[in-house]
């Protein structure tokens, strides 16, 4: 897939009546949109802490994962399982901060899933360390190899900081369809 990561912008037409007045969005070729029947996955990030909620999730190809807000400034952002805690690549899908003083963010990010290859994810804010302190999440981790989500974050407890993609980007920031998170 040119130019894009296992996650993609949801089809325009899902979307069209949540994006701002007077902005256009094409979705990029070849990427799967999420279909009538498409399951959504909630995460809570910053559920009770420094974590996402639930942090290991199974989830076939065209499933919607999209992501709640909790307290306090956290973010949603791709990593390879061989380096946490920094951006997989140019394209790493990004949601960039949501700053959530009380309750629940009144947006969501929403993705979806392009495969059935592992993805990595983390919180890319450096103030208290959220990477490096475990929050972290996988979706569709292999259950067979060594590649666990234990393992991602013992190496992103030595990485020392961590390192926000460079734009927002592979998802939509939109208030959820179904409400709240919990
Ligand atoms: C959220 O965190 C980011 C990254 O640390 C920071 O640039 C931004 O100012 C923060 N926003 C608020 C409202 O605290
Ligand atoms: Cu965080």
């Amino acid at each position: 897939m040119v130019g894009f990561t296992s996650f993609a912008l949801i089809g325009a037409a899902a979307i069209a009546s949540a994006m701002p007045t007077g902005t256009t969005y094409t979705p990029p070729t070849g990427i799967i949109s999420a279909g009538p029947n498409a399951a959504t996955h909630r995460v809570i990030a910053g559920f009770n802490g420094l974590r996402f909620e639930p942090e290991n999730i199974v989830a076939e190809v065209g499933d919607l994962v999209e992501v709640h807000f909790n307290p306090m400034n956290h973010s949603f952002a791709q990593s390879s399982f061989a380096e946490p805690c920094k951006p997989i690549n140019d394209n790493a899908i990004f949601s960039g901060f949501m700053p959530t003083p009380n309750g629940e963010n009144p947006n969501v990010f929403s993705i979806v899933v392009q495969d059935k290859q592992p993805l990595w994810f983390y919180c890319s804010q450096t103030k208290g360390d959220h990477c490096q302190t475990g929050m972290s999440m996988v979706v569709n981790q292999n259950f067979n190899g060594a590649a666990t989500l234990s393992a991602y974050k013992a190496k992103a407890a030595l990485t020392g900081t961590s390192i926000s993609p460079p734009r927002v980007q592979g998802g939509v920031i939109a208030p959820p369809k179904n409400g709240p998170g919990l």
